[in-house]
């Protein structure tokens, strides 16, 4: 799906602001035909994009998971009929939801964080006010991603452990926030227009380029490429439109490479023309040259060994929930940056489209990820997991369309940590061909990056979901959920562990996940949990024995900042494994990785990228050891 953009050809108009807002806590809506008629005079203001949660707390809908409406009006300045293509675009509906236009249903969308479009151009009036009407479900199944709680399943590994031991009720460990969580967008373009572009490029200079479109017979199209600076560096010949879609084959001499240290982003410029010879649409897309390969145990950017350092993140901003805004994006952005992390994992969803966009320009690598988290399977029988596995490759499949053209992303990771809760059916054959499938069904899609699995210490090596994926992923809390403050024995253990699965399965692995609850302000001179110094000290030991390991890829904290979770005894209001606060003010911590990073990046000992090829982006840090 292509990103909104306005230019001749293309009109964008903004849908965000405050929309009416009325929750349907009893599931009414649709049989009273909310959609018919205005919403009533009690209806409440919701600030779009943003999630419900936190902006009407004190309307009870803080911890409220269901159904909601929303309205807005718009008109668009045309009058008599439309003759161009308009389209609804809602960036992200946690997590599902349906939409009417004048009291006319034009269609729904199941699942959140990714984007969908809905042709309006039938039901929109010209020159008239039109009633948006939205009902967005946060409700979750067993058979959507995220997955809900089943109550009646049997209870977790532990028969007292109750399955709705936090409130509201998840089997994830972040705020199951809801609504229209992005931005909502109109978008007006010629009936013969450019549905989806797919570029691949390789650093040999070769650009394919694949469009698919829709329209009139008798169109053809041309292809252009720009450089860094916007200039025109090949144009190829029109070919004949083929039906839906257009294919070029480009060759740019030398180009110059994508990478965290030269993030240069080159252009795609895709023009339609019809059959009058009058050119109709046009989309341009950034692109970058860089290649991705796995070999020996080694993930390779540009032929170069790669070693991530960065964090596991949250979209979770106070107030805004989920919501997007861009100052908290791009500040997170300059955190990244200072405390020297060249990339960061999109747990436990894909986020805005914009957060890739920025990692694009900023020379920052994303691990890109499908909500599949904490997946469970209440049945061994392969076609039970039917309607899931279906759920999983849509979404896989929305995610791939998005994001496929953005150098930033460095692998596909298909889900995190199934089987958390051991549940029985966990390790059967089912559960091996699911992730067999998954894997596969990613690997039809695109060629190009791996896909990681990424996973609990329960199986260790014999996890079924480790068996088919390119890198493995381990997420780690020896020393905090286990072994408490024994940092030594955790060491040891880390180590042994990450040894018996590299010997068992050979694949590069990358430390995603570990972290320890902190609270700022708490201090000690021994070790002592939730102090800022036995987070430094943790997250020392984890890096060290990271970074002794060649087949080790890079270590990813848990989390780059503190977020909101469901109520439970284990949280005090918030998951504090942040190395920032939820405000983004830095623990101790920061300061210890942002010397420690800084410097790994830079001696480059390994053949490994450079980060920061200019020192003066990173003032006065102090290498911990030259
Ligand atoms: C991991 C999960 C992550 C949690 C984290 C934790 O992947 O979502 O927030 O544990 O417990 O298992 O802090």
């Amino acid at each position: 799906m292509l990103f909104p953009q306005q230019n001749k050809h293309r009109t964008v108009f903004d849908l965000n602001g405050f929309w009416r807002f009325l929750p349907d806590l009893h599931d009414a809506g649709e049989t009273e035909r909310w959609f018919s008629a205005p919403l009533p005079d009690h209806a409440m203001l919701i600030a779009v994009p943003g999630a419900w949660n936190e902006q009407l707390a004190e309307r009870g809908l803080m911890n409220y998971v269901g159904k909601a409406w929303y309205e807005t009006t718009f008109s668009l300045p045309h009058s008599g009929p439309l003759d161009r293509r308009t389209f609804l675009r809602i960036g992200a509906a946690n997590h599902a939801a349906r939409v009417w236009l004048n009291g006319k249903c034009i269609g729904g969308h199941e699942g959140g964080y990714l984007p969908f479009e809905l042709d309006m151009t039938e039901g929109v009036i010209p020159g008239a006010l039109n009633r948006l009407t939205v009902s967005v479900d946060s409700a979750l199944t067993m058979d959507t991603l995220p997955q809900d709680i089943d109550p009646d399943a049997p209870p977790y590994n532990d028969p007292s452990y109750d399955r709705r031991h936090v409130y509201p009720p998840t089997r994830f460990d972040f705020f199951p926030y809801g609504g229209l969580t992005r931005p909502v967008q109109i978008i007006v373009v010629s009936m013969t227009y450019i549905r989806a572009l797919a570029i691949h490029a390789t650093l040999d200079g070769k650009v394919e380029i694949e469009a698919d479109w829709s329209g009139d017979e008798g169109t053809s199209g041309t292809a252009e490429i720009l450089d860094a600076r916007g200039q025109s560096i090949h144009k190829a010949d029109p070919v004949q439109a083929g039906r839906g879609r257009m294919t070029w084959s480009l060759q740019i001499p030398s180009p110059r490479r994508w990478s965290p240290a030269d993030p240069c982003l080159y252009e795609a410029v895709v023009t339609l023309i019809d059959a009058r010879g009058k050119a109709c649409d046009s989309y341009t897309e950034p692109f970058g040259f860089r290649e991705l390969r796995v070999k020996d145990g080694t993930i390779l950017l540009n032929g170069s060994p790669l070693y991530l350092t960065g964090f596991g993140k949250h979209e979770d901003v106070p107030i805004l929930g989920h919501g997007h805004f861009r100052p908290a994006c791009l500040r997170d952005f300059e955190l990244m940056r200072w405390v020297g992390a060249n990339s960061f994992r999109t747990s436990h969803y894909p986020y805005d489209e914009e957060v890739l966009r920025l990692a694009d320009r900023m020379g920052f690598l994303v691990i890109d990820e499908s909500p599949a988290v904490s997946l469970g399977f209440l049945s061994d029988r392969f076609s039970d997991l039917a309607p899931l596995l279906a759920a999983h490759k849509k979404s896989l499949e929305e995610l791939i369309h998005r994001d496929r053209n953005h150098p930033s992303v460095i692998a596909w990771s298909a889900a995190n940590e199934p089987n958390l809760w051991s549940e029985p059916h966990a390790q059967s054959d089912a559960a091996r061909r699911y992730f067999r499938e998954v894997y596969a069904h990613v690997q039809s899609l695109d060629q190009d990056r791996p896909v990681i699995a990424i996973v609990t210490p329960t199986f260790s090596a014999d996890d079924v979901s480790l068996d088919a994926c390119d890198v493995i992923g381990i997420n780690r809390y020896f020393a905090w959920y286990t072994h408490p403050a024994e940092l030594e024995r955790a060491r040891r253990k880390l180590s042994k562990e990450m040894d018996d699965i590299f010997a068992r399965h050979g694949k590069p692995i990358i430390i995603t996940e570990c972290g320890v609850d902190t609270v700022e302000g708490y201090h000690a001179t021994v070790p002592q949990m939730f102090t800022e110094e036995y987070q430094t000290e943790f997250l020392k030991m984890y890096c060290e024995v990271a970074e002794s390991k060649p087949f080790c890829a890079g270590l990813h904290v848990w989390n780059f900042a503190d977020f909101l979770t469901p109520q439970n005894f284990r949280r005090v209001v918030l998951n504090r494994k942040g190395v920032f606060t939820r405000s983004r003010e830095p623990k101790s911590a920061a300061f210890f990785l942002r010397s420690y990073w800084c410097a790994l990046l830079r001696v480059d000992k390994d053949h490994r990228p450079k980060r920061f090829s200019d020192s003066r982006l990173i003032p006065d840090v102090r290498p911990a050891r030259t």
